[in-house]
């Protein structure tokens, strides 16, 4: 399998473009045109990933040169990628189950380092919790990126979501397992395609319904990917320095310089970031879950010995 043109924009005249829009292992299935999808064998290391613009010359399978590429580090320390030419990162977030508090801030800053938008997408709106969860979201995160609510269970609901996704081009769903990302992308588009799971009564967590990202194209316009539930999106590559640039509600304080060009906002002096949290323009937890980022990003750029 070669992916030597790979920098190719778009594919030689006499090749049909197709869209790869789910990956098993060994094959990946195809969509050459609205109703022909066709499953070809990879490699099982030939890279290719969801959302990869694709053509086949020589009877292989090669493709174009990415837009974008989302890729998140696992604990471990592997670089996994997600998904390709992706537009818009759509965080699906709710009542329950409950997210992990840095996990927004993380897809902000793996999204803002690939090029990619960011939408907060806060589900479940029928449920008792939901007021106050909504309300504590847009305070932390309505001047960086939308914060819109749904409910997989009312259409009427999605409205706003769905233009958004035709507006942007391709999007994507990323969030912990149950929130309801398979159910959105099924209101979507108005059908049962995805298999969605209840939470466990045990434990009141989402178990792990969906295993690989499928690529569905919407009536509206535009394609959503879906993805398996994740509890953290660890961002790769991203410079120390950079967690402050990306990190959401930071944008105001650091248009003021801070002493030293390098500031890692810690325990620097004359400190924009730390001058905002003290004045009240920054929250505290918002300013701890940045150093949690801080400390996570630093770990990762270290050597592992
Ligand atoms: N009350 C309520 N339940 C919802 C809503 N959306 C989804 N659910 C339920 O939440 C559970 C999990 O939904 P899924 O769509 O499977 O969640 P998921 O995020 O795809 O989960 P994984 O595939 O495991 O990552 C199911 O029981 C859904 O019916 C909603 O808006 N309101
Ligand atoms: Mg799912
Ligand atoms: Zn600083």
């Amino acid at each position: 399998m070669s992916l030597k043109n790979e920098n190719l924009e778009s594919a030689p005249a006499h090749a049909t473009e197709g869209l790869v829009v789910a990956h098993h292992g060994v094959a990946v299935k195809v969509q050459w045109q609205a109703e022909n999808i066709e499953m070809v064998r990879v490699s099982r290391k030939s890279g290719f990933l969801v959302g990869d613009r694709v053509y086949q010359e020589d009877n292989k399978l090669k493709r174009l040169q990415r837009k974008t590429e989302l890729k998140r580090a696992t604990t471990a320390g592997h670089t996994l990628s997600l998904a390709a030419n992706i537009d818009l990162v759509g965080i699906v977030v709710a009542p329950k189950p409950e997210t992990k508090p840095t996990f927004v801030d993380q897809v902000i800053i793996a999204s803002q380092a690939a090029g990619i938008s960011n939408l907060l997408i806060v589900n479940k709106s029928d449920l008792p919790d939901f007021e106050p969860m909504i309300l504590e979201l847009q305070r932390h995160y309505q001047d960086t990126i939308p914060v819109i609510a749904t409910c997989a269970h009312d259409p009427s609901s999605l409205e706003s979501l769905g233009q958004t996704i035709a507006h942007y081009g391709c999007g994507v769903f990323v969030g912990t397992s149950g929130v309801g990302k398979s159910s959105l992308v099924n209101a979507l588009k108005q059908d049962h395609s995805l298999e969605v799971g209840a939470l466990s009564e045990a434990s009141g967590f989402g178990k792990h319904t969906t295993t690989t990202a499928t690529l569905h194209p919407l009536r509206q316009g535009g394609e959503i990917v879906d993805t398996p539930g994740v509890r953290e999106f660890i961002p790769v590559a991203i410079r120390p320095q950079e967690v402050a640039q990306y990190f959401p509600g930071f944008a105001e304080a650091l248009k003021e310089d801070c002493r030293f060009n390098d500031c890692l906002h810690r325990k620097e002096p004359q400190c924009a970031v730390k001058a905002a949290v003290t004045s009240g323009h920054i929250d505290p937890s918002r300013y701890e879950s940045y150093l949690s980022m801080l400390e996570q990003t630093e770990k990762q750029t270290q050597p592992q010995w």
